[in-house]
């Protein structure tokens, strides 16, 4: 069925989802089954959702952002000591302008932190383009800690809202588990997009990240609070703007969730204005396939479309991504 253009991002309260996430008859319980028809909706029709009873705390999410602020806010000398670069594994912190969307520079800065690889790497050649360490400031102290602490949290409430959409396509609530995604990738991207007055040319600059889609599975976006900037395109064409709403988060499919569910959810075009007069924060979490697994549609959603989606693998999606991001 074509998609139905909403006019705005529905909001879904994923809390009783969140909390029976491991009961073997999660799909059998009437308020998580309202939760998977609401996810259903959401992801047929617009790829975009605002997440509540999520289950991550408030002072998290602001402490997230202030220490962002702080590293924002040191000087360019301090920041660049932990420059990305090629040998840094694309990880680590990018300038203002760094950034390339479509070949369109973007009006941010940022911090780039993947997953650490371990031994079940099995694409090691792959691997190497994106291979870490992660790059960790000195200033400010908690930085790491905190950071750390939120990537383990949003990876636990990713796998719970994943098994919600698995079940709203028809499948077992462990269908993003096991070789497709027990063993995700995640990228964590702390940007800072500076206030229109600050910019030398806004009319040329002001694009603080040029439309695209994610590239992977599920993106948990936090964002501060009074600054609209964030726009979401939906399916009639129309940029529809994803107010902050304190306390949730910002949540949207990528590029491989188009692929397993052969095309029936398909990821949305996004994009950031820098039309504020103040300094923005957002903290997006990528949560992202096995590295070397190979995507391709799910058996029960071939039915989903004439045409059969393309399979990749993963790490040679990402990998074309990154070394086209850069400039
Ligand atoms: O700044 C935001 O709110 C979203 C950024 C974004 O779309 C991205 O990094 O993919």
């Amino acid at each position: 069925m074509a998609p139905h253009a909403l006019d705005s991002i529905p909001t879904i309260d994923v809390e009783p989802l969140v909390r029976r996430f491991d009961d073997p008859g999660l799909g059998a319980f009437p308020d998580v089954r309202d939760v998977i028809e609401q996810l259903d909706h959401a992801c047929r029709n617009i790829g975009f959702f605002y997440a509540t009873g999520h289950g991550v705390s408030r002072e998290l999410m602001d402490d997230v952002r202030s220490l962002s602020h702080e590293f924002f806010k040191l000087p360019d000398c301090e920041k660049m000591r932990i420059k990305m670069t090629p040998s840094s594994g694309y990880r680590g912190y990018q300038k203002l302008g760094e950034n390339v969307s479509y070949g369109m520079h973007d009006c941010h800065e940022a911090i780039d932190y993947f997953r650490e690889f371990g031994p079940e790497i099995q694409d090691l050649e792959l691997a190497k383009t994106v291979m870490g360490p992660n790059q960790w400031p000195e200033n400010p102290k908690r930085f790491r800690a905190v950071m750390e602490d939120y990537v383990d949290q949003l990876r636990g409430l990713s796998k719970a809202i994943l098994r919600g959409v698995a079940l709203a396509l028809g499948g077992e609530a462990d269908t993003f588990e096991g070789s497709r995604a027990g063993d995700p990738f995640w990228i964590l991207r702390v940007i800072g997009y500076p206030p229109k007055d600050s910019l030398e040319s806004p009319e040329s600059f002001g694009i603080g990240c040029g439309e695209h889609t994610d590239y992977g599975l599920l993106t948990l976006v936090n964002q501060d609070p009074e600054i609209p900037a964030l726009q979401v395109k939906n399916s009639s064409g129309k940029w529809l703007w994803a107010d902050p709403v304190p306390g949730t988060f910002v949540v949207n499919i990528g590029d491989m969730l188009k692929i397993w569910s052969n095309g029936l959810y398909q990821p949305t075009l996004h994009r950031v204005l820098n039309s504020a007069m103040d300094f923005r924060i957002s903290v997006p979490f990528f949560y992202e396939p096995n590295f070397d697994t190979k995507v391709e549609p799910l058996s029960f959603c071939l039915g989903n479309s004439k045409e059969e989606e393309k399979p990749v693998v993963y790490g040679e999606h990402l990998v074309k991504k990154v070394l086209t991001n850069f400039a």
